[in-house]
């Protein structure tokens, strides 16, 4: 047999174990959304770590956590994406729904205008997000907080419930009631996350990280030979990503030249880490936080200086564009409207020149509209600051400034990148 062969068996040996070793755990990504009060840090708590606190410290952006569990001889990792309701994150939600499987929305049994929110924020997920097939992310309804109501209201409240989401397309939702705070009915809430149908993993494809953070995990005053490379901390969307490997980060650094434009330069590194929060990898696969640790000057991911930047295979990325065209989707009011007049909820068209923030994989960005065409006004150029890497075809969301908050107003698909860098 030549080297050649023998070579190639052994590759396909180690693919089929890694494709063994990946089935052998279901990742599922959830995220939680809800009113700001309703409970979802509390839900999280109470299920990840059995605890609860009376304080109510209100989430900021994001938080994750996840757990593992055996549920009818399969192993289930539940990654929670617990996203802070205050109504000005509301335009973050792009960022964290990419890849999710199921979706939790949380309401306060005792403040009835939670329901209505709750339906308004699965709503902005819907028109953010699908399924790969198109269809809407499964949701399950929780009315958090029952303790604090007897059994006879309890009742009501979910027949109340039940009638109000009629004809709706939340109608589909389980409602499950719970108590975070005395441990009622958690499991029921898992469980049914673990039915959920598992949705296709790309394992093939070269793979695209999205960078959501990036750090210096050096202490200060650390001698030099003792230092560590940068670390990214993201998701993986497709691919697999192993130990070893050398990398491009895209865009790289981003400088302005004498003329006030834009430079980029690339940026190469070999993985010498992979971790998840309680493991080292030899290789990650699509699902959960990840930490990529690089050899790169740490200085160059300190303070979440790569946020927002993709990494994969050296000429396999996207291209960097500084202006993209985009076919927009409005909706016809804003979310999360409580602060703004009722008469001038009304979403009204992007203007020639209008500057909006657009959300892009897991950053967001200024942009101006600098041309509109398309019979119902629809497609867009929109010149950006910075310059990012985008794929034809991604999905970006917008928000317009409202007295001191960016709201979303709408959606669209990258129809082809402008300029390149
Ligand atoms: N009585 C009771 N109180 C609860 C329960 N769950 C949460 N709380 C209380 O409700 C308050 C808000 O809970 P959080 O879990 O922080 O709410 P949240 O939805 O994460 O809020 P944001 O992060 O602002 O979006 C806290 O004071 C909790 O102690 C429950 O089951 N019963
Ligand atoms: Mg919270």
């Amino acid at each position: 047999m030549s080297k050649n062969n023998s070579t190639n068996k052994s590759i396909d040996k180690e693919k089929s174990n890694d494709k063994k070793r990946i089935n052998n755990i279901a990742q599922i990504k959830i995220i939680i959304i809800g009113k700001t009060g309703s409970g979802k840090t509390s839900f999280v708590n109470r299920w990840v770590n059995n605890t609860f606190s009376e304080i109510y410290k209100s989430t900021i952006i994001s938080e994750y956590s996840s757990k593992t569990i055996k549920y009818k001889n399969n192993i289930y990792k539940i990654n929670l994406w617990d996203i802070a309701g205050q109504d000005h994150f509301a335009s973050l939600i792009k960022a964290f729904c990419k890849d999710a499987k199921g979706c939790i929305t949380m309401s306060d049994i005792m403040v009835p205008s939670s329901l209505t929110d709750a339906v308004n924020w699965k709503k902005n997920l819907d028109e953010n997000q699908t399924l790969p097939d198109g269809s809407n992310i499964p949701n399950i309804l929780i009315q958090n907080k029952i303790d604090l109501i007897n059994e006879e209201s309890a009742k009501e409240n979910y027949n109340q419930i039940k009638a109000f989401v009629k004809g709706t397309k939340a109608s589909k939702s389980p409602v499950i009631p719970i108590s975070a705070q005395y441990n009622f009915n958690i499991e029921a809430v898992i469980y049914y996350l673990c039915n959920l149908p598992i949705p296709k993993r790309d394992f093939i494809s070269p793979p695209r990280f999205v960078v959501i953070r990036s750090f210096d995990i050096n202490h200060p005053g650390t001698e030099p030979e003792n230092l560590e490379g940068g670390v990214a901390g993201g998701t993986l969307t497709r691919g697999i990503l192993r130990l070893g490997e050398v990398v491009e980060i895209k865009p790289g650094i981003i400088s302005k030249g004498q003329k006030g434009e834009h430079i980029v330069q690339p940026l190469y590194s070999r993985i010498v880490s992979l971790r998840t929060e309680d493991n080292y990898l030899i290789y990650a696969v699509p699902g959960g936080l990840i930490g990529v640790g690089l050899k790169i000057d740490p200085f160059l991911t300190s303070k979440d200086k790569l946020k927002g930047r993709i990494l994969g295979h050296p000429g396999k990325l996207p291209d960097i564009y500084i202006s993209i065209v985009v076919k927009a989707h409005l909706m016809s009011r804003y979310v999360g409207t409580k602060s703004v007049d009722k008469s001038s909820s009304h979403v009204g068209e992007i203007k020639y020149k209008e500057v909006l923030l657009i959300n892009v994989g897991s950053i967001s960005i200024a942009s101006t509209a600098v041309e509109i065409s398309g019979e119902n006004r629809d497609i867009i150029k929109f010149s950006l600051t910075p310059p990012v890497c985008a794929e034809i075809g991604e999905t970006v969301a917008f928000s317009r400034k409202l007295g001191h908050c960016w709201r979303l107003i709408g959606w669209g698909k990258v129809l082809e990148g402008g300029e390149t860098i």
